[in-house]
């Protein structure tokens, strides 16, 4: 296996990179961009992401960006760890579906809302709106215990990590199927793992 590295900042979008790591027990080492002395926009790292963002992986001599595309290519490089759903399986058309729905249409709403942006015609938003992108999430959750109901899997990562805080920012009310999804979620060994590894970093970067 050709080394992984993830480029992170404590923190960030990026710790839900840190935690599937973990999760799938895969060998990696950090290459820490901390963004808050601006290093993402320096030219180290804009060769590697030109668009100044965290998290970055290199597989090899492969670079990826964009924390879905990471998420399904390090679970689908990691299949013994039995939470990617292969080719084939029924859950892998609604596996993508909900990886995309989250960045294609959830954290978008999210982000016009936190802004207080004017929603835009139905018809023309990715998302529709607001109310009902929020609605189909819940719904799902509702099913639970996991996005795709009893199988932990891949794409829980993405969703436990950016619903702890979206409702840690009061973006998202906490309603009942997402908060106990969120205890679940927070409950799991390498939540706590990964926050080690950030509570570590932020020592040495602010020491
Ligand atoms: N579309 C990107 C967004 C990543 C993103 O927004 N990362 C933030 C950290 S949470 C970042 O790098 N911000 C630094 C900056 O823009 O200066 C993804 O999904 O991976």
């Amino acid at each position: 296996m050709q080394p992984i590295t993830l480029y992170h900042s404590p923190q960030t979008r990026s710790a839900g990179t840190l935690i599937l790591l973990e999760e799938l027990q895969a060998p990696y080492s950090l290459q820490v961009v901390n963004i808050k002395s601006g290093l993402q926009r320096q030219s180290a790292y804009l060769a590697v992401n030109p668009m100044g963002k965290v998290p970055s992986i290199r597989h090899g001599d492969a670079l990826i960006t964009e924390q879905v595309a990471i998420g399904i290519y390090l679970a689908d490089l990691f299949p013994q760890a039995g939470i990617t759903p292969a080719i084939g399986d029924a859950l892998r058309g609604p596996y993508l579906r909900w990886y995309v729905f989250y960045a294609a249409s959830f954290e978008p709403a999210m982000i016009d809302k936190a802004l207080k942006r004017e929603p835009g015609p139905v018809a023309m938003m990715p998302y529709g709106d607001l109310e009902t992108t929020v609605a189909t999430l819940v719904a799902q959750l509702s099913r639970g215990p996991w996005l795709l109901g009893d199988s932990f899997t891949a794409v829980d990562v993405l969703w436990g990590t950016a619903l702890t805080w979206m409702t840690g920012f009061k973006l998202l009310e906490a309603v009942p199927p997402i908060r106990h999804y969120i205890d679940r979620w927070n409950a799991r060994p390498s939540v706590k793992k990964a926050a080690d590894i950030d509570a570590e970093l932020l020592k040495s970067l602010n020491g």
